[in-house]
């Protein structure tokens, strides 16, 4: 039965000093590398939006971050400018061992879908491909850590269960945005999809 350790979007703009910072969103790194030696196969993902994604306040006149838009595939969170594709803000945060990563899952590329999952966009049925990729190597077992855990770690995990994978969250290794209790709702939602948050 194999495992696979997925690290969700450890990028420089989520964390201190970053445009959509996570409070100690960089403290997290230097556990994930060392749990990276008890996993055969490493997945990291990486937030990576044209510059005037639909998921931008600036992109919706009128708008500030942190408002809601409809968007056609349902309500949305809009988000101050971050993760532009080839910006300093995209890069893997500099301290994460990038070298113990057998793939990169770059996401939320579409211009017009925003995608928290690492497996699928917010539509909930582009697939960005990770699913194909760890079936074929008989992945059954995933823990999650990293970036936000109220977004997309909580987006990330929901879509592995419902693929059939098991489940569990490191939440040392995770830190949350918290916007008006969505940790809490996150959490709720977990522990009912039978995630294991240790
Ligand atoms: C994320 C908001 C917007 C995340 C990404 O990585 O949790 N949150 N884009
Ligand atoms: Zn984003």
């Amino acid at each position: 039965m194999a495992s696979a350790l997925i690290v969700i979007d450890v990028q420089n703009d989520f964390c201190p000093g970053g445009a959509l910072a996570v409070p100690e969103g960089d403290l997290i790194v230097p556990g994930i590398n060392a749990l990276m030696d008890d996993f055969d196969t490493v997945v990291l993902t990486q937030d990576w939006h044209p510059a005037g994604h639909s998921s931008f306040a600036s992109s919706h006149a009128g708008k500030s971050p942190y408002e809601l838009a409809e968007m056609p595939y349902g309500p949305q969170v809009l988000w101050p400018d971050h993760c532009v594709q080839g910006s300093g803000g995209a890069d893997l945060h500099a301290d994460l061992n990038v070298t113990r990563a057998n793939v990169i899952i770059r996401k939320g590329t579409n211009p017009a879908i925003d995608s928290y999952s690492a497996f699928f966009e917010n539509d909930q049925t582009t697939p960005t491909g990770l699913e194909g990729y760890l079936k074929s190597l008989g992945v059954t077992e995933v823990t999650m850590v990293g970036l936000a855990t109220d977004f997309c770690v909580q987006f990330s995990a929901l879509d592995a269960v419902r693929l059939g994978l098991e489940v569990t969250l490191r939440e040392d290794l995770c830190r949350a945005i918290a916007l008006d209790g969505s940790l809490q709702t996150a959490q709720i939602a977990m522990d009912e999809a039978g995630i294991s948050r240790i």
